[in-house]
């Protein structure tokens, strides 16, 4: 029988944990403890450095033939409110985010029953024209599978396609909770948890690097969350090829979960889950607090709880504001790099690939 003792040993001594330590460390109530253990955790490989990027998110299109029951942004082609940008929009936002400074656009959107797939195509290269110096990091491991469907190739020649086009890394959307059980209530109609690793796998095989997310909050145990780390961490012992992860607060206006309970209590669990992935993920050098999502206060706490990434600038987040975000939708350069200071933190401009550009 295990023990936080034990578990904190292990820790210190950089053993890998397993997943009766992760729930150990999820049920744990001394939450500054957790904090402590994460914070040396993150600083033994990251330092005091924070990362941030600036980068301008599209969603082409909010057309969806998908109904996620915690989706509060698709439409079906005929509601009101639906919408799908065409290219000119599409380039006119890139340049706009261009001048301002961004090194990555970060699109994603419905899985849109009638575009064709050489409007994806297209959409990269419209991207690509106005900037080579902008990484185009598209699409989830669902949108993906979606265009390896429209396009009638095998998923190796859907990605090696879309690269060529211009894609440069892939967003971690789309992962829900893996877990069958709780997938099927989420979001019975999208791809399941295994293909969705299995895109992954084929996106890291391509030489191409990708995101990892969690929606956590809603319906799911502790124990699946631990599932869907663990799942995780197996996949980059073999591609290496996960940037960061990201756990994603479920916001719960405007869909059809919003009135489950969670074993989610607000900026306790949100720290938590970051502090723990930090322990339980050693593989992945990155964990990000998601300031969208978890709002602007708790993600700067976080910092204290493992996490060195505060995503970007944003810009036009839409997903998160639909379901009821109350955070801006876009946050200055200054404002982030404030932030991080604030907190005691150095704050590093990267680009998509983590690369360091200037430290503040
Ligand atoms: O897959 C949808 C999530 C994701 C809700 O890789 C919701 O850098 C909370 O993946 N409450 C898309 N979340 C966004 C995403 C993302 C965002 C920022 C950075 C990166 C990255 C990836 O948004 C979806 C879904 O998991 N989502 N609805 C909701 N109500
Ligand atoms: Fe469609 Fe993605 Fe929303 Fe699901 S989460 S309904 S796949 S846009």
């Amino acid at each position: 029988m295990n023990d936080i003792k034990t578990v904190t040993e292990k820790i210190y001594s950089n053993k890998r944990l397993s997943e009766e330590d992760a729930l150990l460390l999820f049920e744990c109530e001394d939450l500054l403890k957790i904090g402590e253990l994460a914070s040396f955790v993150n600083e033994r490989k990251n330092g005091k450095k924070v990362f941030f990027n600036v980068n301008r998110h599209i969603n082409h299109t909010n057309i969806c033939v998908n109904q996620c029951k915690f989706c509060a942004f698709s439409k079906t082609a005929d509601a009101d409110g639906a919408y799908c940008h065409d290219l000119d929009e599409i380039k006119r936002r890139a340049e706009e985010a261009a001048n301002e400074g961004a090194t990555e656009i970060h699109i994603v959107g419905g899985l849109h029953p009638d575009l064709p797939f050489e409007f994806y195509l297209e959409m990269l290269r419209t991207v690509r024209s106005v900037s080579s110096k902008l990484n185009i990091k598209a699409f989830t491991a669902v949108e993906i599978d979606y265009l390896a469907k429209i396009s009638n190739l095998s998923l190796s020649e859907t990605i090696e396609t879309l690269k060529k086009a211009g894609l440069g890394s892939l967003p971690g959307g789309g992962a829900e909770i893996l877990r069958k059980e709780v997938r099927d209530k989420l979001c019975p109609e999208k791809i399941s948890g295994e293909r969705w690793l299995e895109v992954m796998e084929h996106v890291h095989n391509a030489d191409l690097k990708s995101n990892a997310t969690m929606l956590y909050g809603h319906i799911e145990t502790y124990e699946d969350r631990i599932d869907h780390m663990c799942r995780l961490r197996e996949l980059q012992d073999k591609t290496k090829g996960f940037q960061v992860f990201i756990p994603l607060t479920f916001q719960s206006e405007n869909n059809l979960l919003g009135h489950l309970k969670s074993p989610s209590s607000g900026g306790i669990d949100d720290l938590k889950t970051v502090a723990v992935a930090r322990l339980y993920l050693d593989n992945f050098s990155n964990i990000k607090a998601y300031w969208v999502m978890m709002g602007e206060k708790i993600a700067q706490t976080a910092l204290h709880f493992g996490v060195n990434d505060l995503d970007g600038t944003v810009v036009d987040e839409k997903i998160g504001h639909d379901a009821g975000a109350d955070s801006p939708t876009s946050m200055k350069i200054d404002d982030i790099v404030n932030m991080i200071k604030k907190a005691g933190r150095i704050p590093v401009e990267r680009d998509t690939l983590y690369n360091e550009l200037r430290t503040y």
